[in-house]
């Protein structure tokens, strides 16, 4: 038996109650293949796989905390740290009533190979809560961000692992763990990114993975003829990384039709009004079924999905397994010449198949949302040397690394004969890195 499926039915076995996490891992192993293929010997000796597919450590804890009625709650608290081969852990924190230790573990891993794709000295960490913020008072939020860090405390630091923001994780909930943090230990240290302005936070990080997305697409849609102008474009989500993906987009001449959140969506032919959905989203933490009252043109269905609409390049921007075959397809069907992931995993492995086949360009969300988990290790910089960055040096930063991170994609995946795969490219690049610093240092 091979080694990458020796080392698959070993994780289906031991961890068959985890279908996110199985289901990350089975998409970057399969295609390594050739690269685990060139290496067989040297890697199944070394247990390369097994020790990359094992996290450091898993930190689970409780977070109890008081409503504002004065009833105590209780949530279940998740650090996974998975692998600091290249540089201390780093990764977001997901506050989503969904969270389990197998999508923590799958986000974990997926940043191991994004985080090295960057270029930047950061290793691969998640975590989270399955706490719901959804309703709930800043004083509540508070609450329960100061009870999360009253235990995460212990295993983070600038040098050892730094969190940020991820679903149900924003500037004013990294802002209530930062200041909690800082009074338990004592220092100013970088020990989040995302940060506020006022403290320590960088210019550009709150738009970052979306502008980074674009940039990404740009570059991909460039090397193969294309380019984002005139193009329209449907995008899911409409929390951080959907809004300034749909920003962008617009900067660079497209057209956004669509957005949606967890319970519908929004159809908008004229193109997507981007202020009222910030008012709604970012402002009044609301619905988009209240986008109507600003455009009455404008169509909000709370059955089907955004994939449905004719669009030219699609950015699936919410969450994991959110774009299916039968979406795959209609998007074919359509015309549509790209896809490009905002979220991390939002389309699952037999609809990105698809779309490969079709000969749809298909962006890896560990390569195009990458831009986010950039411009927080631009932030740790600016924290290091005391500085600020101005917006546009930040921004000049991410675009290079955008750019410099679709060039080694189609690098590595022309190096195997692959030209055109960049899921292939993207996990063969990420791992490269990975594998040579875990073999360097040692058993
Ligand atoms: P936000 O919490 O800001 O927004 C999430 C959006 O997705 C909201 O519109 C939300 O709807 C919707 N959503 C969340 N869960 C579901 C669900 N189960 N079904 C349908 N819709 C859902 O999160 P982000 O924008 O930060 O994150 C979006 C995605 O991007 C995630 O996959 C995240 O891991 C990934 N990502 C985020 C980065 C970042 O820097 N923030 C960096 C790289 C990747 P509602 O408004 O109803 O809650
Ligand atoms: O999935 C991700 O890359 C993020 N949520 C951002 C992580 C970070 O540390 O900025």
């Amino acid at each position: 038996m091979s080694y990458i499926n020796k080392v698959l039915d070993n994780l289906k076995v031991k961890f068959a109650d985890q279908p996110e996490f199985l289901q990350a891992v089975q998409e970057v192993l399969l295609s390594l293949t050739p690269v685990i293929e060139a290496n067989e010997e040297q890697y199944r000796k070394a247990a390369l796989l097994e020790r990359l597919t094992e996290p450091d450590r898993q930190i689970l804890f409780r977070v109890p905390w008081v409503d504002d009625k004065g009833q105590v709650h209780v949530n279940t608290g998740y650090r996974v740290q998975f692998n600091n081969a290249i540089g201390p852990y780093k990764g977001g924190l997901r506050f989503h009533p969904s969270v389990n230790l197998s999508i923590i573990k799958f986000l974990g891993f997926e940043q191991i190979f994004k985080n090295s794709l960057t270029g930047l000295p950061i290793g691969g960490g998640k975590g989270g809560s399955d706490f719901d913020p959804k309703g709930r008072s800043d004083n509540e939020i508070m609450n329960f961000c100061h009870s999360f860090i009253n235990e995460l405390h212990k295993y983070i630091g600038p040098d050892r692992d730094v969190p940020a923001g991820d679903i149900g994780v924003g500037g004013r909930e990294v802002g209530y763990m930062f200041g909690q943090y800082k009074k338990l230990n004592g220092n100013y240290g970088g020990v989040f990114t995302g940060k506020g302005l006022t403290f320590g936070g960088s210019l550009v990080r709150t738009e970052a993975t979306g502008y980074g997305l674009l940039y990404f697409t740009q570059a991909m849609l460039k090397a193969n003829g294309h380019d984002m102008s005139g193009k329209v474009v449907a995008v899911s989500g409409s929390g951080n990384v959907a809004i300034y993906a749909a920003q962008k987009a617009m900067q660079l001449g497209a057209k956004v039709v669509t957005m949606s959140d967890s319970i519908g969506w929004i159809y908008d032919a004229e193109g997507i009004d981007l202020a009222a959905v910030k008012e709604i989203k970012e402002v009044k933490r609301g619905r988009l079924s209240d986008y109507t009252n600003y455009r009455p043109n404008a169509e909000y269905h709370t059955e089907g999905r955004v994939w449905s609409v004719k669009c030219d390049i699609a950015l699936p921007c919410a969450t994991q397994n959110e774009l299916h075959l039968e979406d795959a397809k209609a998007l074919a069907a359509n015309g549509c010449i790209a896809v490009a992931e905002g979220a991390n995993m939002p389309t699952t492995m037999d609809a990105t198949a698809y779309l490969q086949k079709q000969g749809i360009l298909f962006a890896p969300g560990k390569a195009s949302n990458a831009g986010g988990v950039a411009t927080s290790a631009l932030e740790m910089s600016q924290n290091s040397e005391r500085l600020s960055w101005s917006f546009e040096e930040v921004d000049a930063k991410l675009k290079d690394i955008m750019e410099n991170i679709f060039a080694k994609l189609d690098d590595a995946a022309r190096r195997y004969g692959m030209e055109g795969n960049y899921v292939a490219g993207a996990n063969i690049a990420g791992f490269e890195k990975v594998a040579q610093a875990t073999l360097s240092q040692g058993i």
